[in-house]
C-alpha cells in the first residue's frame, strides 16, 4: 500500500476537517477558531471550483463525558444531545459551510468504529493483555510513570492521575514506528507548521508503546463488534474520536462518500497533534488507507494575555462576541491576528484597532469614495474601458499580489494571505490621492478620472472575491454593488483570467464598517490583587515562563552510555577523553571536564547518562559527540548515573 497516494487521474477532491468538540461544555473561542479557519479553507477551495466535503462534529464517548453528566445530573445521551447542539446550533447561526455535523453516538459511526476494530484485528495489529498505569480522565489517556510530574501529575493537562489496572486490547502501535518516520520524511508537509514536526519525529524516535485501546471501567462507548464476543469491553474514545474522519465519509456502511478519503487538510488544536499525527496515520496504515495530506496544529487563544477558564470566569463564548461585533469580523480579526500554529492573544483593543483601521479605512472608505466619486462624475456608471491604458502598473502589481496568494493558503498563513490582500486596498488607495480625479475632472480629463475609479472598482471586485473565504457576506454585498457574484465563475473571470469587470451601475451601500471608539463588551473579570498576591503571581508567571511543552523536553534525546576507555588529555587540568558505548555500535567520543573529580582509570566500565544529539564540538582540538550529566555545587561534582545497570543506548525520559 502506498500511504502516499494521491488520486492520480481522477478529479483530487479536498476534505477538510475540525476535530470534533467534546460535549462537557459549550464552545468557546478556540472551538470558534478551528472552526473558522476549516471553513475558510473550504470555502476558498469551492471558490476555485473544487469538489469540497467539510466535516465537523462532536465527540460524545468516554469517562468524562460520563462524569460530567452525572454531575450535571442528567443521563449521559441527554446531556450530550443537550451540549452537542448547542454546537451545531452555534456553526448554523456563524453559518459555517459544513457537509456533515457527525455526532460520535451515531448508529454508522458506531458501525463504522465496530468495522475498523475488525479489520486491525484480523490483520493482526490488535492483542489482548493487561494494562496498568496512570490514567488521566481529563485528557482521556494513559501516561508512563517516568512522564508524570511529581510521580501523579498528568504531563498534559496537570491534572491527578489515577493508577488503573485492567484487561485491555492493544494496538500494534510500535509495528509503525518506522513506517511513521519514512512518512514524515518524505512528507514534509504532512505537519505544518513544520516548528511542530520535530516533537511528533522525536516522540516516535523516543519508541512507541502499543497501545491500550478498548476499557472495562466504565461503559459509556462504543461496544465490541459481536464478532469478537467480548462484551466486557468499549472502545477507547481516542480510537472511537480519530475514526470520525472516515465514518463520516460512510466507512463500514455506506461508502459512496469515501470518495474524498485522504483528507486534503486537518486541522487540529497543538495539544492534539500527537494523536493525529502519530496514532490516526498507524490506524490507517493498518486499515490500509492512504494518510491525509496535512495536519495543521494551531496555536493556543488567551484573552488579554492570560489563560482562560472557567475558574477565572475569563472564558470567551463566541457567539456574545459576535453578537456585538459581528461574526465576520471576528473571524476577520482571528485569522489575520495569529500566524498559524502560533498562540494568540484575543484582547477587545487589538480587536477594535483591527476594525476601525483594517476594515473600516482601508477597505470601507475605499469603497465608498469610489461610489461618492462615480455618483457626481458619472452617475454612477463605471467603465473599465480607459483602465489598461492609464493603470497598466496598478493592474500589473495587483496581478502579481493575486497570483501569489495561493502559496500562503497552501502553507495555511491565513495571516500572510489577508496582509498580502490588504496590499490591493493599498494600491487603491494610493492611486487616488497619486490621480486625483477631481483635479482630472477640473482639468477636463474625465476619462481618466473614471479610469482611475474604474480602477478601483475592480481592485475592490477582485479583493473582495479573494476576501469572500473570510467575510462571505461582506465581500457578497462588496460584490453585490459592483453588479457581480461571488462564484467560481466570476473567479475565473477576474482572478485567473485577469478580466475586468464589465460596464455597470454602481450600488450606494451603508457603511459596511462603523468605526468603534470604545470596548462593546465587559472586559474580563479582574481581581483586585494586593501586594501578597501580586508577588505570587509575579513569582508564578516566572516559573510558568521558565516552563517548557513536554515536546520541548523530547527533544533533548537522553541515553544512558557505557564507558569502555578513558583517558586523560595531556596539558589539560579539567578534560578527560572517553569512548562512551551508546548501543548498536554507536561508539562515541566524550570530551569531559570532570578530571578534577574522577580519575580515567576509576570510570571504565561505569555507565553514565548521555545527552546524545548534540551537535559534535571541538575542545583542545578533540571533537566531543556528546554530554555527561553531572551535578555540581559547593562540594564538587558527581556524575548523573542510572541507579541499576542498564543496556547501552537505553534512552531516558
Ligand atoms: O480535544 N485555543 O476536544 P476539545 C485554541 N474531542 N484552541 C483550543 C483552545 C484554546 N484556548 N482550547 C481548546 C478534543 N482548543 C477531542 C478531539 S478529534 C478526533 C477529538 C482546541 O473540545 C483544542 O486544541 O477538548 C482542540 O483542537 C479543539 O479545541 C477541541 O478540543
Amino acid at each position: 500500500m502506498n500511504f502516499n497516494e494521491t488520486k492520480k487521474g481522477k478529479n483530487v477532491s479536498k476534505y477538510i476537517t475540525t476535530p470534533i468538540y467534546y460535549v462537557n461544555g459549550e464552545a468557546h473561542i478556540g472551538h470558534a477558531y478551528t472552526t473558522f479557519i476549516a471553513d475558510a479553507m473550504t470555502r476558498y477551495e469551492k471558490l476555485k471550483g473544487e469538489d469540497t466535503y467539510f466535516l465537523t462534529g462532536t465527540d460524545e464517548h468516554g469517562q468524562k463525558i460520563e462524569e460530567s453528566a452525572q454531575k450535571n445530573n442528567k443521563p449521559t445521551q441527554e446531556f450530550a444531545d443537550e451540549i452537542s447542539a448547542t454546537f451545531k446550533d452555534l456553526w448554523d447561526e456563524f453559518e459555517i459551510s459544513y457537509d456533515k455535523f457527525i455526532r460520535t453516538t451515531d448508529e454508522e459511526h458506531k458501525k463504522g468504529v465496530q468495522k475498523a476494530f475488525e479489520v486491525m484485528y484480523a490483520k493482526g495489529d490488535i492483542y489482548k493483555d493487561f494494562y496498568e498505569g496512570h490514567y488521566c480522565v481529563s485528557c482521556e489517556t494513559f501516561f508512563p510513570e517516568t512522564q508524570l510530574i511529581d510521580g501523579e501529575f498528568c504531563p498534559d493537562c496537570g491534572r491527578s492521575t489515577n493508577i488503573v489496572k485492567e484487561e485491555s486490547y492493544f494496538f500494534k502501535l510500535s509495528k509503525y514506528e518506522d513506517a511513521l518516520l519514512k512518512h514524515y520524511e518524505q512528507n514534509p508537509n504532512f505537519i505544518l507548521p513544520r516548528s511542530r514536526a520535530n516533537e511528533v519525529i522525536n516522540f516516535v524516535k523516543g519508541g512507541l508503546r502499543d497501545l491500550s485501546v478498548t476499557r472495562t471501567s466504565f461503559s459509556w462507548g462504543v461496544k465490541m463488534p459481536a464478532s469478537l464476543n467480548d462484551d466486557k469491553h468499549v472502545m477507547y474514545v481516542w480510537l472511537d474520536a480519530l475514526l470520525n474522519y472516515i465514518t463520516a465519509l460512510g466507512y463500514g456502511s455506506d461508502e459512496a462518500n469515501m470518495k474524498y478519503w485522504p483528507a486534503s487538510t486537518q486541522f487540529v488544536g497543538k495539544d492534539i497533534l500527537r494523536f493525529h499525527a502519530i496514532y490516526w496515520p498507524a490506524f490507517l496504515m493498518s486499515l490500509d488507507l492512504p494518510l491525509p495530506r496535512t495536519i495543521g496544529a494551531h496555536g493556543w487563544w488567551t484573552r488579554d494575555g492570560e489563560k482562560m477558564s472557567k475558574s477565572k470566569g475569563n472564558v470567551i463564548a463566541p457567539k456574545e462576541v459576535a453578537d456585538v461585533y459581528g461574526v465576520e469580523n471576528l473571524r476577520y480579526f482571528m485569522l489575520r491576528e495569529v500566524p498559524f500554529g502560533q498562540d494568540g492573544d484575543f484582547s477587545q483593543r487589538a480587536f477594535i484597532d483591527r476594525i476601525n483601521s483594517e476594515l473600516s479605512n482601508d477597505l470601507g472608505n475605499l469603497l465608498n469614495r469610489i461610489i461618492g466619486m462615480s455618483g457626481k462624475y458619472s452617475d454612477y456608471e463605471i467603465d473599465s474601458v480607459d483602465v489598461e491604458k492609464y493603470h497598466k502598473k496598478e493592474l500589473d502589481a495587483m496581478h502579481a499580489i493575486l497570483d501569489s496568494l495561493d502559496d500562503f493558503i497552501e502553507g495555511l498563513q491565513t495571516h500572510r494571505y489577508l496582509e498580502e490582500l490588504w496590499k490591493l486596498f493599498a494600491i487603491g488607495n494610493k492611486a487616488i490621492e497619486e490621480y486625483a480625479p477631481w483635479v482630472k475632472m477640473k482639468e477636463d480629463k474625465k476619462d481618466e478620472a473614471l479610469a482611475t475609479v474604474a480602477l478601483v472598482a475592480n481592485v475592490l471586485a477582485k479583493a473582495s472575491l479573494m476576501l469572500s473565504p473570510v467575510m462571505p457576506k461582506t465581500s457578497a454585498i462588496i460584490a453585490d454593488a459592483l453588479n457581480f457574484e461571488i462564484s467560481s465563475q466570476s473567479y475565473k473571470e477576474l482572478i485567473v483570467d485577469k478580466k475586468l469587470l464589465k460596464l455597470f451601475n454602481i450600488k450606494k451601500v451603508p457603511p459596511l464598517f462603523p468605526r468603534i471608539e470604545e470596548p462593546l463588551m465587559a472586559e474580563a473579570p479582574e481581581a483586585e490583587p494586593n501586594k501578597k498576591e501580586v508577588q505570587k503571581q509575579e513569582a508564578a508567571k516566572k516559573e510558568e515562563d521558565s516552563l517548557i511543552e513536554i515536546g520541548q523536553f523530547f527533544e533533548t534525546s537522553l541515553k544512558v552510555g557505557t564507558i569502555i576507555e578513558a583517558e586523560e588529555v595531556p596539558k589539560s587540568k579539567k578534560l578527560l577523553k572517553l569512548q562512551v558505548d551508546l548501543g548498536e555500535g554507536d561508539l562515541r567520543q566524550v570530551v569531559a571536564g570532570i578530571k578534577e573529580f574522577y580519575s580515567a582509570e576509576s570510570l571504565v566500565q561505569t555507565q553514565v547518562c548521555v545527552v546524545a544529539n548534540l551537535k559534535p564540538a571541538k575542545l583542545m582540538g578533540m571533537v566531543s559527540e556528546g554530554m555527561l550529566l553531572a551535578a555540581k555545587d559547593e562540594d564538587g561534582l558527581c556524575l548523573v548515573r542510572p541507579e541499576k545497570p542498564k543496556k547501552a543506548g537505553t534512552p531516558i525520559g
